[in-house]
């Protein structure tokens, strides 16, 4: 069957109109915020039923044609890439909030719910939805459990994973399955549910979840701190671990700052020059708590790791502050970075971004080296800016020459290639730096099994 059969095969599966093959979607769907590859899908599909869901994978086996499932396309490791000739199946019309229970404190969605409008419904109605990041205006909860997306409350919430309720997924095979019914407690043996998060679509596709919530926070207050080197980092969080809950406790580099005020739009936090800078918060319920935030603050200063700081005293100025650590990615992106996304355990931190600070410090002596993330549970931002004359493939290729050792680093301390971004296509080559061999035998006999035609979101996360 030629391809133009195929896609009008296709169209008889859909309602009228809800697949496009014309230039301009293919382009904007066929890739995400990576800028590696070249968008090349053959169609765009939008099912708005579970059925026409199952239609389109059970045609895809049928046909042999690859699936690649489509959320925001805010992904920073192309698992949502289709490069060449897959049909992309977009979940932008499966979109509506199916239920709220205020008891169980539960919304049902749909796989293209946004971000931002599930955390603001929890909010009208007195609730949280704690998983949070810069992208989560058009981020969409089918990609946010698909990658098991982290972000900036990880510290005190977790990742995605722990708030998925429940699941409906559509396997490779074409079966609906429910996967874990909303239950708080269930011991029946192996949970699936717990598979399908953080797949990247290779076992099948999520076609309803059920998301837990939280209550609201109360007067969150930040503070950012400029630390005299980044030694001085881990030292200030276990002072203010020590003595607060903390919600979140970020860092950034210098020239990540630089970035962001050069920008224009965002205050500085003071005047004072620092290597580093540690970004925390915390729920200040009481004025106990607050002084006790302003005299761990001192006992910083005094032991010579902070040397200035600032505390927000309303909701603008909390705003202000968050906006220095979350303005950082988007704000690169026009230096068209090389990104690495890395994670250790909390204590292997200083010696592991030592190591790793002087690998790329001796191999890119001409580049710009920012770093910045979620220090607090582990998860470092490594960016390499492209110099501006340099040409993408030259500089991509050289970066590519350094992961190597960076990511042998990464497998002696026992750490992950991929703390929250996902593996997709640009991990995908060293995935065994973070996974066994009889590990990824396994992972591949699993997808077998949800997949045995090999239809949904190939070459994502180990090339079959
Ligand atoms: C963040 O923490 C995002 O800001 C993006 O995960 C990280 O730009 C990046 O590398
Ligand atoms: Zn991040």
């Amino acid at each position: 069957m030629n391809s133009h059969a195929l896609i009008d095969e296709l169209k008889t599966l859909l309602e009228p109109g809800k697949v496009l093959t014309d230039a301009a979607s293919l382009d904007t769907y066929g890739k995400d915020w990576t800028k590696q590859y070249a968008p090349a899908p053959s169609a765009i599909a939008f099912p708005k039923t579970t059925e026409q869901v199952q239609a389109i994978v059970r045609w895809a086996n049928q046909r042999q044609v690859a699936l690649v499932p489509s959320g925001g396309r805010t992904g920073l490791s192309a698992a949502a890439v289709a490069a060449n000739g897959e049909v992309v199946v977009s979940f932008d019309y499966m979109n509506k909030v199916l239920d709220f229970n205020a008891t169980d404190r539960t919304v049902v969605c749909q796989p293209g719910v946004i971000t931002k409008q599930l955390q603001n419904l929890a909010e009208e109605n007195g609730l949280y939805y704690p998983v949070d990041f810069a992208s989560s205006g058009s981020s969409q909860i089918g990609g946010n459990i698909g990658t098991n997306a982290g972000g900036i409350k990880v510290i005190r919430y977790g990742m995605t994973r722990n708030w998925v309720a429940g699941l409906k997924v559509v396997t490779g095979q074409g079966d609906l399955l429910e996967l874990n019914k909303d239950l708080v407690k269930n011991a029946t043996g192996y949970d699936l549910r717990q598979l399908f998060i953080g797949a990247e679509g290779t076992l099948g596709f999520i076609v309803e979840a059920t998301m837990r919530l939280d209550r609201a926070p109360k007067n969150l207050t930040a503070m950012v701190l400029g630390t005299a080197d980044f030694d001085a980092i881990m030292p200030v969080l276990h002072a203010f671990q020590g003595k607060l809950d903390l919600t979140a406790f970020e860092f950034f580099s210098d020239k990540a700052l630089a970035k962001v005020l050069g920008r224009g739009d965002v205050p500085a936090p003071f005047e004072t020059a620092c290597p580093f800078y540690a970004l925390l918060e915390f729920e200040a319920t009481t004025d106990d708590i607050a002084d006790t935030a302003l005299a761990t603050f001192e006992h910083c200063v005094e032991q010579g790791w902070v040397l200035d700081g600032v505390m927000s005293q309303s909701e603008q100025q909390l705003r202000n502050l968050w906006k220095l650590r979350e303005y950082i990615s988007e704000t690169i992106s026009h230096w068209v970075p090389y990104k690495n996304d890395i994670s250790v355990t909390i204590s292997k931190v200083p010696a592991f971004l030592r190591e790793i600070d002087a690998i790329v410090s001796e191999r890119y002596p001409a580049f710009d080296v920012l770093w910045y993330g979620h220090i607090g549970d582990g998860n470092l931002h490594l960016n390499i800016l492209k110099p501006e004359h340099m040409d993408k493939d030259a500089f991509f290729a050289e970066c590519a020459l350094v992961n190597t050792e960076v990511f042998e680093t990464v497998r002696k301390y026992n750490g992950s290639i991929s703390a929250e971004h996902g593996v997709g296509m640009v991990k995908r080559d060293y995935l065994q730096y973070s996974r066994s061999p009889v590990e990824i035998q396994y992972m591949k006999a699993m997808k077998a099994v949800f997949d045995p035609n090999g239809v949904m979101n190939p070459g994502k996360i180990f090339s079959i």
